[in-house]
């Protein structure tokens, strides 16, 4: 089976030309999707030739991995990280984040593989950063965007938890674990990925609010976010727990939120550094 981890070696394939050179990457996490990937990636495709997407798969046993690099070696706008195992979602995103910085993408974006979100929105989230966000968030939250088919619980734990996080971390924003994001590169070169341990709901609190200590701009977009069509949720009692112990954690032990920059003082964005890019995930641990 083909693993494609080097984009830049085929980008001179024939054909290549007509498509708009790592501009937008997004970065979709799967474990267990099969059911749902394949016209996952033909709609994110649809949104035009700004957009790539990269598949970071742990190993699914139901193939999803397979599916993907069945697409990967007809396109270059497809590539496919695998992993041996079930890693977690937060090194996933980690590891899609650190290949698209590599590869020189402009924009990353991340994204669930479920169809919970919407790629129709990706143009607009991209125009948001291309206008002057650091980071645009698909948000339920917001006047015009809900959640549909979700059963009161789940609706009260979304919501619950976001208005707790924003309290007590004083962030300016409305859905704070929604996964549904744009990111200039520039904004995840500076913040220290080395330092975020979380996975699950606490990575997407964490993140945002690295962003928010950091100064960057975060806004948000309203979305519709139906409930998983296809396959299981891998949502448990745990991911919600270890947001909320996280909210705790910065609150009281506030950590930096970015990198050190003795190479440019005071300059919002660092140089890509060898020994971050060019570490392999075997060396990284995961
Ligand atoms: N690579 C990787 N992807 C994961 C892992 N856990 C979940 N995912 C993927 O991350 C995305 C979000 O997971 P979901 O199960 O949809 O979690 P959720 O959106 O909170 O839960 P539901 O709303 O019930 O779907 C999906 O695309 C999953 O396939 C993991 O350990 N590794
Ligand atoms: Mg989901």
């Amino acid at each position: 089976m083909r693993q494609v981890d080097h984009p830049a070696a085929r980008r001179t394939a024939p054909g290549h030309s007509a498509r708009m050179a790592r501009y937008c990457l997004v970065v979709v996490p799967t474990y267990n999707e099969a059911p749902n990937i394949e016209r996952l990636i033909a709609a994110i495709l649809d949104q035009g030739p700004r957009f790539d997407v990269l598949v970071v798969d742990d190993g699914s046993p139901d193939g999803t991995g397979d599916l993907v690099a069945a697409l990967a070696a007809r396109t270059v706008r497809v590539q496919l990280l695998r992993r041996p195992g079930k890693l977690g979602l937060g090194t996933a995103y980690i590891a899609g984040f650190r290949y698209g910085l590599r590869a020189g993408y402009r924009y990353i974006a991340e994204m669930d593989a479920d169809f919970s979100h919407q790629p129709h929105y990706l143009p607009r989230l991209l125009a948001l950063v291309e206008e002057g966000a650091d980071v645009a968030i698909g948000s339920r939250n917001v006047p015009g965007g809900r959640v549909e088919n979700w059963p009161l619980t789940r609706r009260l734990i979304s919501r619950g938890g976001s208005l707790y996080a924003r309290a007590m971390l004083g962030m300016p924003v409305r859905d704070c674990t929604g996964g549904f994001k744009v990111f200039r590169s520039e904004v995840l070169r500076r913040i220290d990925l080395d330092g975020i341990r979380s996975s699950g709901y606490a990575f997407q609190v964490e993140m945002n609010y690295r962003c928010h200590q950091a100064g960057f701009h975060l806004r948000e977009l309203p979305i519709v976010f139906p409930d998983r069509v296809a396959g299981r949720s891998k949502m448990s009692r745990r991911i919600v727990l270890e947001a909320a112990l996280l909210v705790l954690q910065l609150r009281l032990r506030p950590t930096p939120a970015v990198r050190a920059n003795p190479a440019r003082p005071g300059h919002p964005g660092l140089p890509l550094q060898a020994r971050e890019l060019g570490g392999t995930l075997a060396e990284r641990g995961e």
